[in-house]
């Protein structure tokens, strides 16, 4: 089992609210497709998200309707059910979410790998409950999610509110398949009623034996970036402990502009039709 790290990475690198990056991750995330960052925020500003990601995993944020949702079941499942759970947009719903600690320095760090205008496209909260071996995220490349725009560049966070281990269902990834020619294809995963967008979000391809899937396990405070193009997912949470992610997507500001164009949010509730627009 390959696990990754980056040992390099620590406290020293934050400046203010800002995170400097170096030529090494530059390298690794355009090569590789991800890069691990440790100690992003401190335990207080921690603090500051903890009560926010609660409220919303809780499902005590109303009228969210598909936004508020499980990525492993289909649409309709009970909340008392849910294993993974995922509220799409926070900071759409809550105001006092926006322009938070965890975004200035997410953008200060998209700033440094991108050379254009990076703007946040989207958020999510997700969370794997303690003993649920089917919280699993099924593997995909998150372009084949979106529309098809012409310049795809992404870098997509995952903070660690929880730490994250191979035990609670860490993110795997398979490094260096952001850089094949062609994206995988991906389909609605079949919940046993033949699988189509409406009955889940949920997408997943097709693993290939020659795909070498790396760990990437991180401490409460670090995070990860993967672009839109890498092989990821996670598996299931076999430990007693809840893994708690707060994703955050950076895309250029042309590229946001044209999906908003095509109707296209992020929200589960988006008015598409997800056949014509998606990849
Ligand atoms: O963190 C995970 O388990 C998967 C999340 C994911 O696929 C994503 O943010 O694109």
């Amino acid at each position: 089992m390959k696990i990754a790290s980056n040992a390099d990475s620590g406290p020293h690198r934050r400046k203010g609210n800002s995170y400097q990056v170096t030529p090494d991750d530059i390298r690794q995330y355009d090569q590789q497709g991800y890069l691990i960052l440790t100690d992003f925020l401190t335990d207080e500003e921690l603090q500051t998200l903890d009560p926010w990601f609660d409220h919303f995993v809780q499902g005590k944020e109303p009228n969210m309707g598909r936004d508020f949702c499980d990525m492993s079941q289909p649409y309709g499942t009970p909340i008392e059910e849910f294993r993974l759970v995922n509220a799409m947009l926070p900071s759409k719903y809550r105001e006092e979410l926006v322009n938070n600690i965890y975004f200035q320095v997410a953008h200060s760090v998209a700033n440094q790998l991108y050379s254009g205008t990076a703007i946040m496209d989207y958020e999510q909260f997700l969370a794997k409950k303690p003993q649920k071996e089917q919280a699993e995220f099924a593997m995909h490349q998150d372009l084949g999610y979106w529309p098809k725009t012409e310049n795809t560049w992404t870098a997509t966070f995952s903070l660690a509110l929880s730490d994250s281990a191979i035990e609670n269902g860490c993110l795997q990834v398979v490094p260096g398949s952001n850089k094949e020619n062609e994206l995988r294809n991906h389909k609605p995963i079949d919940h046993g009623q033949g699988g189509s967008r409406d009955e889940s979000h949920t997408l997943v391809i097709e693993t290939r034996e020659t795909d070498e899937v790396v760990y990437l396990p991180v401490k409460r405070g670090d995070i990860t970036i993967h672009d839109e193009r890498i092989v990821h997912g996670s598996a299931g949470n076999l430990s007693n402990e809840w893994r708690k992610t707060y994703v955050m997507a950076f895309r250029d500001e042309e590229t946001v502009k044209q999906e908003r164009a095509m109707g296209f949010t992020h929200s589960h509730n988006d008015d598409v039709n997800w056949d014509e627009i998606i990849h």
